[in-house]
């Protein structure tokens, strides 16, 4: 029987409007007048603490009042059934796609649920505000951030995704404009690599072109469409 074929799968913030979390750079998408790429660089971190810690605190304390949709819940079935390889590259820092039980999943820009030492390198588990001079569980040093990937910093896991995507027989991008790199790439790396391209999205992104399929609709929809 021909092996099942290997799968990975993109997604950004598009899946995780329909719970109710705000996207980037849709209508919804300033926060209190500032845009992402104001609050999430380590300039603003140095520069004004105090407002990029309100700004992943604010999103961390929303997962509490929050659930996955049918498009999470797809990507968990299709997770546990699927008999070839299969990874899911979350671009988002929820935890959405755990809650639904997805197992095979990695977040490369951070985590709202995990604090990271900037002196020592150190990870733990974050869910309350954190606010400025943590001091680091292992170290000791008032010096946790967010555990998330700024801007000018290198995305986690990036090996790990290069190997999958150049294993790909099909690379699926769900939820995302497309607008940030290096996540915005992965559709051209898939396709050289002879992947079958799909986007799954509200409307076409800015790499619709890149993708030999889009089907637009929402995420709760066109996502279990596909998957059965
Ligand atoms: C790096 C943190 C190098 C977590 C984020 C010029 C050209 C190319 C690149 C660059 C450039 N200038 C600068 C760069 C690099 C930069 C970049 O790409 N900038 C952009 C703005 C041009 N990239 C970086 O800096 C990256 N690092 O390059 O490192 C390096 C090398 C060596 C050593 C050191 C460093 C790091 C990028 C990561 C930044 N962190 N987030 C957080 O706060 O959440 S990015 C942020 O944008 C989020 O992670 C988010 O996931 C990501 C992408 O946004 P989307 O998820 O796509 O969300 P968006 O709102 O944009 O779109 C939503 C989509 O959903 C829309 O299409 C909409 O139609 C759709 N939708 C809405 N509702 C629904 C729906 N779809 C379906 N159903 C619905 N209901």
């Amino acid at each position: 029987m021909q092996d099942a074929p290997n799968i990975v799968i993109l997604t950004g913030a598009g899946i995780s409007a329909e719970s109710g979390l705000a996207t980037f750079r849709g209508p919804d998408g300033l926060w209190e007048g500032h845009r992402v790429e104001s609050v999430c660089t380590p300039e603003a971190l140095a520069r004004d603490p105090a407002t990029v810690h309100r700004f992943y605190d604010a999103r961390r304390a929303a997962l509490a009042s929050v659930a996955p949709n049918a498009a999470h819940d797809a990507l968990a079935r299709l997770d546990a059934e699927w008999p070839g390889d299969l990874l899911i590259v979350t671009q988002n820092v929820d935890d959405l796609h755990e809650r639904a039980g997805a197992r095979r999943l990695l977040h490369m820009h951070g985590e709202l649920l995990s604090a990271l030492c900037a002196a020592c390198g150190a990870r733990q588990d974050w869910h309350g505000p954190m606010g400025e001079g943590r001091a680091c569980a292992a170290c000791g040093a008032p010096a946790l951030r967010p555990d998330i990937v700024f801007f000018g910093e290198m995305p986690y896991a990036m090996d790990r995704i290069e190997r999958a995507l150049a294993a790909a027989d099909l690379f699926v991008s769900i939820g995302t404009s497309g607008a940030v790199y290096p996540a915005a790439g992965f559709v051209q790396t898939a396709r050289y690599a002879g992947a079958r391209t799909v986007e799954l999205n509200l409307e076409p992104s800015a790499g619709s072109g890149f993708f030999h399929e889009t089907r637009v609709g929402p995420a709760s929809e066109v996502v279990p469409a596909w998957v059965n």
